[in-house]
């Protein structure tokens, strides 16, 4: 049997039309026709979200597009994470993330796609959720006996709890304990080096390369 191929364009316009069920069907019909889970996120969807964000700092969307889009989005993702996770190449974990978006802050796509890579790259991932408590990260950290604590932030008014996050380590003693990952679209290498973060990922892939380096697993590609 033959399955259409569904174009790249088809899956961001299913994301910017806000089309919850086209998203997950082109999601399927992508897997089914045998396209990389992978690039149907980082060449369709993405690009789909991101022109969102264009139309909504345009003033052409206003927060109910940006909802059905965000909710499109993940129909999508859903259907894509199995793909993503089966991927997993190693057996043995290459260490433990506790991983959330940070206090005060709601979007999650990005921290979850953060997450599914590193799962499918063999990091043992504990997804807090989004909104996370700075005193919760600490707390399941510390329960978990955390690698690496991964801090997703959004909102030009929330990445300031990411500096808060190791400040509160800091003043109670633990911030040796963890290596601290950042990132999220307002952040960048610069702002981690401010804050005293170990490492930064600009995306998803690159997060997955930084959590090695912090794993001491930065030779593998
Ligand atoms: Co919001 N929102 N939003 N939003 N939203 C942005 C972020 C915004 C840039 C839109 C804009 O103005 N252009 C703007 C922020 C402005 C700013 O602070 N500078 C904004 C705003 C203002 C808001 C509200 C305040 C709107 C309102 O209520 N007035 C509100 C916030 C509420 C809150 O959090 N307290 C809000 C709400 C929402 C929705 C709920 C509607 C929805 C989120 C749904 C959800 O996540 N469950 C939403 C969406 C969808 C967006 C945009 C359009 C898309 C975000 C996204 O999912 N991108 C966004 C505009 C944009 O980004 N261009 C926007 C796709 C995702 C794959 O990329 O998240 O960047 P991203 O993740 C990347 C990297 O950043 C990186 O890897 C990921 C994969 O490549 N990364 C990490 C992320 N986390 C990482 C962690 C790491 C390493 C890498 O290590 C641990």
């Amino acid at each position: 049997m033959t399955h259409l191929l569904p174009s790249l364009e088809a899956m961001a316009q299913a994301v910017i039309a806000g089309d919850k069920e086209a998203a997950a069907r082109l999601a399927g019909e992508g897997l089914a026709a045998k396209l990389e889970a992978r690039n149907m996120i980082e060449q369709g969807f993405i690009p789909g979200i991101r022109k969102v964000g264009d139309l909504w700092e345009e003033g052409e969307y206003f927060l109910p597009e940006l909802m059905a889009s965000a909710e499109a989005m993940k129909a999508a993702m859903a259907v894509l994470k199995p793909a993503l996770e089966s991927s997993a190449a190693e057996a043995l974990s290459l260490g433990r993330i506790v991983l959330g978006t940070i206090e005060g802050d709601i979007h999650d796509i990005g921290k979850n796609l953060v997450g599914s890579m590193l799962s499918a790259n063999g990091f043992d991932v504990i997804d807090l959720g989004a909104d996370v408590k700075l005193g919760r990260f600490i707390e399941e950290a510390v329960a978990a006996r955390a690698d690496v604590i991964g801090l997703s932030a959004l909102l030009t008014t929330t990445m300031v709890n990411q500096r808060r996050l190791i400040e509160r380590l800091e003043a109670e003693g633990l911030r040796s304990r963890f290596k601290i990952l950042v990132g999220g679209a307002p952040t960048s290498r610069a702002w981690a080096a401010e804050i005293g973060a170990d490492g930064y990922g600009e995306n998803a892939l690159a997060a997955v390369q930084a959590a090695r380096e912090l794993v001491g697993r930065g030779d593998r590609p």
